[in-house]
């Protein structure tokens, strides 16, 4: 509870920093479930997906905007978007050359103003494809294609925080192969690897996905073909960030091997994160398979709804989203929140310590325990891969009275970006990186902890340790 009246000046006296430096421990023991618990279970989909550090977006078309149930259930309930048609090569350069960005604009900025994520979709595809782009030269094709990735994430660049950099490129059936397209057949299978490579020379911080249908059962040829691929660049360090799983899907829901689908391209050393998601018929427990399914993969990063409401799916009459065409929501957005709010995995298992914990310390505290509250943070880095690392702070409430609110401050090393953050609300000091209570997780008992995490995810190493300060009400 926040300080209040008079006794404001009188708790900020008794406002005290525990400062403690902490070394570095490399948590390789099982992967940390964050489990937000029903009493403060969050009751919006982005919330509850922020609560195990993800996002829960939805497509958005910009001519529903101004729909005021169309844009107030969207505004509320999800904290990522992906244009449904908005960036794609037919909209933003429809005559060679000549760019608009209009109504891209618009959601990306309405998404700001909101705090959202955004998913830009998609750079290079088959589908919505203006007629004069196929029918250049081959030559003249790659130039096309390298101009139209340069000039569209230049427009967008620091905004968007994952492209689809290229879409649908391998074909239906058990060949396992590419699938015929003006870029394909004109360019070979090389147009994928050169539309990553040009995308990252134009923005490299932003997340670069390989993004496809029909690839989330495991042993399909589909999902081999993609998988090998990943593999591919991955081993030859073609920068690919992650792919994603369209997810659509029939009435029965995801193949039970979904979860191995993305367990096993996320152990290529990509994220995962599930693009379009929808179900025929929305039933909760389909539903919830597909939400588990992300949940139990540390790097499934998201989940984003291919629809805000059944009224406008693309998939008229399969009524395949979690709000129906009059905004109420449906039994599978209940099943979708309730699984989101009891958490997930959100660091890779790892093989698990060899040696035991060590038992606490029995000589009693050198300080004897102040009165009122008072709080200490540590810092444990619990993953860390080629690509970055991630951390969990504990914050434990060390005095005689409750915490009401808390802050950690640390000194965030030069360009180590924090991508992520969950349970915790990040903000600035001074020079200072802050991490301050959510609305949930304020309140800590005396001896007791609560914790929050971050991401770094820009290549670098975790320092060995970091001195982090908790202030606390
Ligand atoms: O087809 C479902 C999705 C499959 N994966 C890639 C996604 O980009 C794709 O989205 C859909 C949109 O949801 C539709 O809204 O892509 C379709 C086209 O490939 C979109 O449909 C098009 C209609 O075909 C056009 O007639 C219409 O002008 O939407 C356009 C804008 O409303």
């Amino acid at each position: 509870m926040p300080p209040t009246g008079g006794s404001l000046a009188r708790r900020r006296s008794r406002v005290r920093t525990a400062v403690t430096a902490l070394t570095a421990t490399v948590a390789a023991t099982i992967g940390l479930v964050s489990l937000a618990g029903t009493a403060n279970a969050a009751n919006t989909l982005g919330a509850a997906a922020a609560s195990s550090g993800r996002y829960f977006g939805a497509a958005v078309a910009a001519n529903h905007l101004g729909e005021s149930q169309y844009a107030a259930t969207f505004d509320t309930e999800f904290n990522a978007v992906t244009p449904e048609n908005e960036m794609k090569w037919d909209a933003t350069e429809r005559s060679r050359g000549s760019f608009s960005f209009g109504a891209a604009d618009q959601i990306v900025s309405n998404a700001q103003a909101h705090g959202m994520k955004i998913r830009g979709h998609t750079l290079v595809w088959h589908n919505q494809l203006p007629g004069w782009v196929s029918n250049l030269s081959a030559s003249d094709l790659q130039s096309a294609m390298d101009n139209h990735i340069t000039q569209v994430m230049t427009h967008f660049k620091g905004k968007i925080y994952a492209w689809d950099v290229v879409n649908e490129a391998f074909a239906d059936g058990g060949s396992g192969q590419h699938r015929s397209s003006p870029f394909q057949d004109k360019l070979g299978n090389g147009f994928i690897e050169h539309a990553f490579r040009t995308a990252h020379s134009v923005d490299s911080n932003a997340k670069l996905c390989y993004n496809d249908y029909n690839i989330e059962n495991w042993t399909d040829a589909k999902t081999q073909g993609v998988y090998n691929m990943v593999k591919d660049f991955k081993s030859r360090g073609v920068p690919i960030d992650c792919v994603g799983f369209q997810s659509h899907f029939g009435s029965s829901g995801p193949p039970s091997s979904f979860q191995t689908t993305l367990s096993n391209f996320a152990a290529l050393g990509v994220d995962v994160q599930l693009t379009e998601l929808d179900i025929a018929q929305a039933p909760a427990t389909a539903y919830t398979n597909t939400v588990k399914a992300c949940l139990s993969v540390a790097r499934c990063t998201g989940i984003t709804v291919w629809g805000v409401t059944d009224k406008y799916s693309w998939r008229s009459g399969d009524n395949p989203l979690l709000f129906d065409g009059s905004y109420n929501k449906k039994a599978a957005y209940t099943a979708v929140l309730n699984a989101l709010n009891a958490g997930g995995v959100t660091t890779p298992p790892t093989t698990p310590s060899t040696s035991p914990p060590t038992t606490p310390p029995t000589t009693p505290p050198t300080t004897p325990p102040t009165s009122g509250p008072l709080c200490t943070a540590s810092y444990a880095v619990t993953n860390s891969w080629a690509g970055g690392y991630q951390v969990d702070v504990t914050v434990k409430s060390t005095g005689t009275a409750a915490l009401s609110a808390w802050t950690v401050s640390w000194s965030q090393p030069t360009g180590q970006t924090i991508s992520q953050m969950w349970n915790a609300v990040q903000g600035t000091s001074g020079a200072l990186t802050t991490a301050h209570n959510t609305s949930y997780n304020g309140s800590v008992a005396p001896g007791a902890t609560t914790s929050f995490g971050y991401l770094v995810d820009t290549g670098q190493t975790p320092p060995s340790a970091l001195q982090l300060s908790c202030t606390f009400t």
